[in-house]
């Protein structure tokens, strides 16, 4: 074949690949054409296979054009891309905009859980009496649970039954009241104290509409000079009328505590009624709502606080229990249940 019919095919060539190039709509239909017209078996390279029939003098001239020819497809190709990539960007671009302007797809919010509504509630109360938070850990030793707050080796709540212990080392159980925690706090800190502190306790029952393994508990502990049993009266008839939000009347019964000495349980005229008899007080016009006492000597000995000098009082409060009395729930479960029908009423 000789230079000049290699010329036309060369010719022949760029013209198609620029016709088909502008045809390309895509990227893969300009890589299709890439390949038909420059690839390894394209046909520019089938045309270049004819230099080597050419004499040394007609080579020049023939690689010159053929570079040429390569170039102009090149180049054109090259500007398809960036016209294709743009064309594809904008696409996308409009294909993916976002009206800032629409009103969003909303989400449900959680809220807090009714037993932390009325916890967070008392902790301001109690704080409006002057009282601090302290906290302190659920997985405790029977020495803090039991030993330091002056309960008998013998005494029925440290059995199986009632307690639930572990297998992590000698001793060590689920905390069955948040007494411990107030300890912790009397070897830490030097009294004046005037501490609460709320949380989870444990104790091993079976579950029914009043019980439940898992519960809270609020305690307060108050240790100062000469502190009587008015003063306590005083803080908790207080604490009632701000929890209640008016004035009800209170009265001590007496009752034990290995803790406390003397012990007493703490009823308020019932809120419902006002003291004239209803469901919810079971027609006794009073409600029993906490226990308490002044802090037993060998309590405040234990920690070494020196009980000649100091005194303390103490009470507790389940938070379960009194949240069923606030709202006239019938069944402990429905704070564990995690229904949204419960829930969502608080
Ligand atoms: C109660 C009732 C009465 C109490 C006693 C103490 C401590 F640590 F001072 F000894 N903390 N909490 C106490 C007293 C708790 O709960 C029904």
């Amino acid at each position: 074949m000789g230079v000049a019919e290699l010329e036309t095919q060369l010719k022949d060539v760029e013209k198609r690949a620029l016709a088909a190039l502008a045809e390309v709509s895509d990227m893969a239909a300009l890589e299709q054409v890439r390949l038909n017209y420059l690839g390894q078996k394209g046909e520019l390279t089938s045309v270049l296979r004819g230099l080597g029939e050419l004499s040394k003098e007609e080579r020049p001239k023939f690689g010159q054009l053929s570079n040429q020819v390569k170039e102009s497809i090149q180049a054109r190709l090259d500007a398809c891309k960036k016209e294709l990539s743009s064309k594809e960007l904008t696409e996308r671009l409009s294909r993916e905009t976002i009206d800032v302007t629409l009103p969003g797809t909303g989400r449900r919010l959680g809220h807090v859980h009714p037993l932390t509504q009325l916890s967070n509630e008392i902790i301001q109360i109690l704080f409006g009496l002057g009282f601090t938070f302290v906290d302190g850990p659920e997985i405790e030793t029977e020495y803090y649970n039991f030993d330091a707050l002056n309960t008998p080796d013998d005494h029925p709540a440290r059995d199986e039954q009632d307690t639930f212990y572990t297998n992590v080392g000698p001793q060590v159980i689920l905390r069955s009241q948040t007494s411990p925690v107030q300890i912790r706090a009397m070897e830490k800190q030097q009294p004046p104290l005037r501490i609460i502190t709320i949380g989870r306790v444990y104790r091993n029952e079976e579950i029914n509409a009043r019980k439940y393994p898992i519960f809270h508990q609020m305690e307060g502990l108050y240790v100062d000079k000469d502190v009587t049993m008015g003063q306590l009266k005083g803080v908790l008839s207080e604490f009632i009328r701000l929890l209640f939000k008016k004035q009800l009347k209170t009265r001590f019964r007496p009752d034990f505590f290995p803790f406390t000495e003397p012990s007493a349980e703490l009823d308020s005229e019932c809120p419902f009624c006002e003291g004239s008899g209803c469901r919810t007080c079971g027609h006794r016009g009073w409600l029993e709502l906490l226990g308490c006492g002044l802090v037993d000597p060998n309590v405040l000995k234990g920690v070494g606080i020196n009980s000649e000098e100091w005194s303390g009082f103490a009470f507790g409060i389940g938070i379960e229990r009194l949240a069923m009395l606030k709202y006239g729930i019938n069944d402990i479960r429905h704070f564990y249940s995690s229904d949204l029908r419960f829930l969502e009423q608080f």
